[in-house]
Formats: structure tokens, C-alpha cells, sequence
């Protein structure tokens, strides 16, 4: 057998890993209604972002203790992109039973 017909479909393979790269970056959606975050708690990794989809005539927040706020208005959304790997339990600031959870992998 020829060399170049044993390289070939390893170039092939190569150029394939190359192609499919990093997984691109992820829009996790959650959605507020009724004073209830859902889902509460979600996965994600560092770059994706989680949108915050306000259901509720009044305004929330997600709010960690000591870190970010995210601010979201009555019947409107609003996102944080994920910065730093992790797990971060937050809050509403306006309702504090209100509870969520992002456990966020490098
Ligand atoms: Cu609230």
C-alpha cells in the first residue's frame, strides 16, 4: 500500500478535529414567573450566558451576595454572560425567597 492512501484519511480526521473546535458559547434561558425562578438551578460554562426571562408585571433581580446584580424590569429580559468558573447561589433582591442556583464548569 502506498503511503500517500495511509495519510490521506488521517489528514481527513485531523482537518474533522479541527473543524468541530471549542463548543461554541450557550444561551441558557430562564424564565421568572410568579415570583419563581425556573428552572432554579442550571448548568452552564464560562462564556455562556444566562438570560433572564421576566414574566411578572413587577421587577427582580438576580443578585449575589457580595458579587453581580442583574436588574430585570417588568415583562422584559436581561442576561449576564459568565466570566468565572464556579457555583453561585443568588437571589431577588425585591423578594428574597426568591432562590437560583448556576454551577458554572471551566
Ligand atoms: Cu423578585
Amino acid at each position: 500500500m502506498k503511503a500517500a492512501a495511509l495519510i490521506r484519511p488521517l489528514l481527513a480526521g485531523l482537518a474533522l478535529v479541527l473543524a468541530a473546535g471549542p463548543a461554541p458559547a450557550a444561551t441558557i434561558e430562564v424564565t421568572i414567573d410568579k415570583l419563581v425562578f425556573s428552572p432554579a438551578s442550571v448548568e452552564a460554562r464560562v462564556g455562556d450566558t444566562i438570560e433572564w426571562v421576566n414574566k411578572d408585571a413587577f421587577a427582580h433581580t438576580a443578585t449575589v451576595k457580595g458579587g453581580w446584580e442583574v436588574m430585570i424590569p417588568p415583562k422584559k429580559s436581561a442576561s449576564l454572560t459568565l466570566k468565572a468558573a464556579g457555583a453561585v447561589d443568588y437571589f431577588c433582591r425585591f423578594h428574597p425567597n426568591m432562590k437560583g442556583r448556576i454551577t458554572v464548569t471551566p
